[in-house]
């Protein structure tokens, strides 16, 4: 079987392409989920790709990880900010969680440049735009392959 990495994208993700491009970059989320597709089948990896605007479902799918999934990559939008419900879910994964933002929130206004997730990250992408995605699946493939299990 292989290894599944899930792809977790928060509040307003869904929008993405149709508003602030100079920020965001082009690609709809639907785009970005086909470009880990191939990126995903060519490392060898199962995709769970989701998004939800709700903080609660976020909580529960990264409950839901555990045991099912090898590692998690995150893009929590603007909860990344506000989030210790997040925080606390990610801190009680046993898998490598790697964070990803499109933009570089540290270019940014100054209440972007804290996250809440990066303190429970392996690793932070930030500032490559949908690249960042693929980035970090290659990352992930890279952790589970040297049977690094560490968040
Ligand atoms: O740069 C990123 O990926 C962010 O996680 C995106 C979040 C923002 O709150 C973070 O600070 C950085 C916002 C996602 C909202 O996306 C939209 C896309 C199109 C139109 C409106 C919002």
């Amino acid at each position: 079987m292989l290894p599944t990495i899930l792809v977790l994208n928060g509040p307003n993700l869904n929008l993405l392409g149709s508003r602030e491009p100079e920020v965001y970059g082009v690609a709809t989320l639907a785009d970005i989920e086909s470009h880990c597709r191939r990126r995903a089948d060519a490392l060898g990896l199962a995709l769970d790709f989701r998004q939800s605007n709700h903080e609660g479902e976020l909580v529960t799918w990264i409950q839901q990880a555990r045991g099912r999934c090898r590692a998690l990559i995150l893009n929590a939008a603007a909860y990344t900010h506000t989030s210790i419900a997040i925080l606390d879910a990610l801190n009680a994964l046993d898998m490598p969680v790697i964070e990803v933002h499109l933009s570089n929130i540290f270019r940014r206004e100054a209440f972007r440049h804290h996250s809440w997730v990066s303190g429970a990250a392996h690793g932070v992408l930030c500032g490559f735009g949908a690249f960042g995605y693929e980035l970090a699946l290659e990352a992930a493939a890279r952790l589970i392959a040297a049977g690094d299990a560490t968040r």
